[in-house]
């Protein structure tokens, strides 16, 4: 499990957007996203997968923690 710092999430709707950009790489991860810090806890351990994921869908990512 890793949690990706995410920047750009503002609504309800982005967190959606992430999350579903995610499940469609990765179909089998558990997803949590936190708005506020705009934290994104995968499962798993492509890393490299999830943030091309979060890059795609347009959102800015930061780093891992
Ligand atoms: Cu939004």
């Amino acid at each position: 499990m890793t949690t990706y710092i995410v920047e750009g999430m503002t609504c309800q709707g982005c967190v959606n957007a992430v999350t579903n950009a995610i499940k469609t790489s990765l179909p089998d991860v558990d997803i949590v996203v936190e708005l506020e810090g705009g934290k994104v806890t995968v499962s798993g351990d492509d890393r490299h997968a999830v943030i091309c994921a979060i890059e795609d869908a347009g959102f800015d990512y930061k780093s891992v923690i």
